[in-house]
C-alpha cells in the first residue's frame, strides 16, 4: 500500500453509538495515519502480503469494531483482557470474541492520572486512561473485561477499573509447584463457567475442542513466521513483525492465521531467492522483556532507523505468547481443562519465581534468531521485569552476548537520547 493511499478510517456515528467521546477521539485517525506513514509505509521492499495488517490497522476504529459489534448482536460476549495468562480458547468456544486491551498509548495517560497515581506502568495508566477518557472503541465495545493477579499495578487497577466496566479477575499464582497447578486449574474451571454464563451457553467437548485447534492454529502460523524472520537476510522487518503480533490481540483468529500463512508463503520465496528486506550485513537484534501494546511502536522505530533489524521479540507481544501449543489429544472435558492448564503453565512472565526458564528462553532464541545482540525492554515501574534484567545480564555476559538494558515510558522525551544508545550498541555488536 502506497504511502498517500493508506487512510484510517472514521466513523463518528459508531462511535457515539458506543457512548465515546467523538470529539475527542475525532482527531486520532489521523494522528495514527500520519504515525503509520511514517513508520510503517517508508520502508522499502515490504512484502506485498503486508497489505492485510495494513487494511486491519485502516479499519481498527471502524470495520472491525462493526464485527464486534455483529457478535454481540448474536447474543455472544466480547470480552477485554490485559495478559496471554487469560484463556482465549475458552472465549471463542462460548462463541464470543477476545480483545486485548493493554494500551500503549501517550494520549491516554493523562486520563488515567486523574485518578491513578502517576508512579505506576504506562501500560496499566494508558489502558485505564482509555477507559475513563472514552476514548477507545475497544473498550467501549466489550461487554465485560478479565483481569488477572499478575503484577501489583494490574491487579490493584482491576478494582478500580470496575467502577468504569465489570471487571472479573482471575488468580495467577506467583509459583509453579503442584498446590498452584491444582489453584489454576481450578482457576481455569471457574472462567469456563464465567464465560459458559456470560453467553448462555454450556460448552461441550466438540466447542472447546475447536477452539483449541483455532488458537492453535493461529500460534503456530505466528511461530512458522517468526522462524521464517529468523533468516538472514531477515526477509521482514522487526516493525512489520510487531505489527502483526500486535494485530494477533484483536483479529478474528481464523482469518488472522490464514493471513499470516499467507505472507508465510511470500516470506518462504524470499528466503529462496536470498531477497531481504535489509541486506544481509544488517546488524541483528533481539528484543526481550515487558509487552509493546499498540501503537507503541517506539523502540523498533528507533533500532531500525538506526541501522539494525529486529529479528525476535521475547515478549507476550511476541514468543511468550505463541511458542507453547496446547497438546489435542484429550478426550474429555476434564483433559481438555488440565491440558490447557499445562500450557499456560509454561508462559514464563517475570511475576513468577523463580523464573529462570525465560532466562534459558531467551538465550534460546537468541541462538535460533541468529541475533548479535539483546536489547532489554523494561516500561518504567516495573519492577519484575528490571529486576529480572539482572539474572539476564549476568547469563549474557557469561555467554558472551552483548546486553543492554532499557527503561523507558510512551513520552517522546527520551527518544533522542535512547537513539545515541542504541546506535553506541549497533556500532558495539558491529565491532
Ligand atoms: S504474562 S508480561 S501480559 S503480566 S509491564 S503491566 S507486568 S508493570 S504486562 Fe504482562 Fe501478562 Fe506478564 Fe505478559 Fe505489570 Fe510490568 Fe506493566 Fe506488565
Amino acid at each position: 500500500m502506497s504511502e498517500q493511499s493508506f487512510q484510517v478510517k472514521s466513523d463518528p456515528a459508531l462511535w457515539e453509538k458506543l457512548g465515546m467521546d467523538v470529539a475527542r477521539f475525532s482527531g486520532m485517525p489521523a494522528m495514527l495515519t500520519q504515525a503509520y506513514r511514517t513508520i510503517f509505509l517508508s520502508q522499502k521492499n515490504r512484502p506485498a502480503a503486508m497489505a492485510y495488517f495494513d487494511g486491519m490497522v485502516e479499519n481498527i476504529h471502524t470495520g472491525r469494531i462493526d464485527e464486534l459489534m455483529a457478535v454481540k448482536e448474536k447474543g455472544k460476549p466480547v470480552v477485554g483482557t490485559f495478559c496471554v495468562y487469560v484463556p482465549e480458547e475458552l472465549i471463542v468456544a462460548a462463541g464470543g470474541a477476545c480483545v486485548g486491551l493493554c494500551g500503549g498509548a501517550q494520549g491516554s495517560i493523562a486520563d488515567a492520572e486523574k485518578v491513578l497515581p502517576r508512579n505506576i506502568c504506562p501500560m496499566v495508566k494508558s489502558a485505564f486512561g482509555f477507559k475513563v477518557g472514552k476514548i477507545c472503541p475497544y473498550f467501549q465495545a466489550v461487554d465485560l473485561v478479565y483481569g488477572e493477579t499478575t503484577c501489583d499495578a494490574k491487579k490493584k487497577t482491576w478494582e478500580l477499573l470496575d467502577r468504569y466496566v465489570p471487571t472479573h479477575v482471575m488468580e495467577i499464582p506467583q509459583m509453579k509447584r503442584e498446590r498452584d497447578k491444582r489453584l489454576w486449574l481450578e482457576e481455569v474451571q471457574d472462567f469456563k463457567v464465567a464465560v459458559d454464563r456470560i453467553a448462555g451457553t454450556e460448552t461441550g467437548f466438540d466447542e472447546v475442542a475447536d477452539a483449541i485447534r483455532t488458537v492453535n492454529a493461529k500460534r503456530a502460523a505466528l511461530q512458522r513466521l517468526n522462524s521464517l524472520r529468523h533468516r538472514s537476510p531477515s526477509p521482514i522487518s522487526g516493525r512489520d513483525m510487531l505489527l502483526i503480533q500486535q494485530i494477533a490481540f484483536y483479529d478474528e483468529p481464523v482469518r488472522f492465521a490464514g493471513k499470516v500463512n499467507e505472507l508465510c508463503d511470500e516470506l518462504e520465496k524470499r528466503v529462496k531467492d536470498g531477497v531481504g528486506v535489509v541486506p544481509a550485513s544488517t546488524p541483528r537484534i533481539l528484543v526481550s522483556g515487558t509487552p509493546m501494546a499498540l501503537p507503541n511502536w517506539k523502540l523498533h522505530n528507533i533500532i531500525e532507523t538506526s541501522g539494525a533489524v529486529v529479528v525476535n521479540e521475547e515478549s507476550c507481544i511476541g514468543t511468550r505468547y505463541y511458542k507453547d501449543l496446547i497438546d489435542e489429544g484429550a478426550t474429555t472435558v476434564d483433559q481438555q481443562l488440565e491440558r490447557l492448564t499445562e500450557r499456560y503453565m509454561k508462559i514464563d512472565c517475570s511475576c513468577f519465581t523463580p523464573n529462570d526458564d525465560r532466562i534459558d528462553q531467551v538465550l534460546k532464541e537468541y541462538r535460533d534468531s541468529g541475533a548479535q545482540g539483546i536489547i532489554d525492554y523494561c516500561l518504567q515501574f516495573c519492577h519484575t521485569y528490571n529486576i529480572e534484567a539482572v539474572k539476564l545480564r549476568e547469563a549474557c555476559e557469561k555467554h558472551g552476548i552483548s546486553f543492554m538494558a532499557i527503561e523507558s515510558d510512551y513520552s517522546p522525551d527520551d527518544v533522542g537520547q535512547l537513539k545515541t544508545r542504541v546506535e553506541a550498541f549497533i556500532e558495539q555488536i558491529t565491532g
